[in-house]
């Protein structure tokens, strides 16, 4: 028997895997389904303080090698969305609530009141790569990232995760969140990118430019863990192609203490949980590796 089972800040996860944001976080029976078929947790859709119905269509086409989005942030605001968590029977799996927002008083009230609807910890969206005045152009700035995270530390109690987007200053971000006392470090978010049709002559996504998933940017995400790895303490939670359970192995190598789970539902079904899960056992068991645990880093080439 191996043991899969990892931990973050104070969570403990019977496997590594959790659903990423944007994918089925939205509604409780979505989140539910989604917690039965084999994820060791949920991360829900980002939500912010108004409801908003994001870019116009087409949101999401499937490109060569992967899934380019601009949904654009649509949500039904927080008051709304905590209505729904409480509908939502906990299975003692966690659940951690995703918040976007322009400015930090904005990411205090959010993350407040995901904690007070009950959410295990709170990721920090700063990092959309396509909405205007959020996401990754706030979660660009160390600077801004260190006074973001530092006042919503100063006002909860949960765990905070800072999720960041993959440019090239990213492990500079990494530090600065870590500095101000977040508990983990997600990397990474989509990767800013488009697609053109050539018959029209015009861009595919309504919204022009979007967010790259799927198996073209697992480099990318790796490469990201394996630096940031090397330059704080506190734990990774690896996002960005998983695909498959060595994907997961990979990340897990190149400093990752847990995973993030999005576009595979798309490639794989809703049990892309379950399945990663046997694969990444099935590969430690020839492997004769007991612990994920010890597995953690073990990549790096110091
Ligand atoms: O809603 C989106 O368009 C979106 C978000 Br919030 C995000 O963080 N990453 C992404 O690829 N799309």
């Amino acid at each position: 028997m191996v043991d899969i089972n990892t931990r973050i800040s104070e969570i403990t996860l019977e496997n590594p895997l959790l659903l990423a944001s944007g994918i089925l976080g939205q509604t409780a029976d979505s989140m539910k389904n989604i917690l039965e078929s084999g994820m060791g947790g949920v991360v829900t859709k980002s939500i912010g303080l108004e409801p908003r119905e994001g870019h116009s269509n087409p949101t999401m086409i499937e490109t060569e090698h992967g899934l380019l989005n601009a949904m654009g942030l649509p949500n039904p605001g927080i008051d709304v969305f905590l209505k729904e968590l409480k509908n939502l029977s906990r299975e003692s799996k966690p659940i951690i609530g995703s918040v976007f927002a322009g400015d930090k008083e904005e990411f205090i009230e959010l993350s407040v009141k995901m904690e007070e609807g009950g959410v295990d910890a709170v990721e920090l969206n700063l990092s959309c790569p396509h909405a205007e005045g959020y996401g990754a152009a706030i979660g660009t700035d160390p600077e801004l990232v260190k006074d973001i995270v530092r006042t919503v530390k100063r006002n909860t109690k949960v765990p905070i995760f800072a999720k960041l987007t993959p440019f090239s200053d990213i492990v500079d971000v990494a530090v600065a969140a870590e500095e101000a006392g977040s508990d983990a470090i997600v990397a990474i978010n989509t990767v800013q990118a488009m697609a053109i049709n050539f018959e029209t002559r015009k861009p595919f996504l309504g919204n022009q430019v979007g967010g790259y998933s799927g198996p073209a940017i697992k480099p990318i995400g790796l490469k990201c863990v394996y630096d940031i790895y090397q330059n704080v303490d506190i734990p990774i939670i690896g996002c960005g192609g998983i695909t498959y359970g060595r994907d997961a192995l990979e990340y897990i190598t190149a400093g990752a203490s847990a995973l993030q789970i999005g576009s595979a539902i798309y490639y794989r079904g809703k049990d892309a949980g379950a399945l990663i899960v046997e694969e990444m056992k099935d590969i430690m068991e020839k492997e004769d590796i007991k612990s994920l645990v010890e597995l953690i880093g073990s990549a790096q080439q110091f």
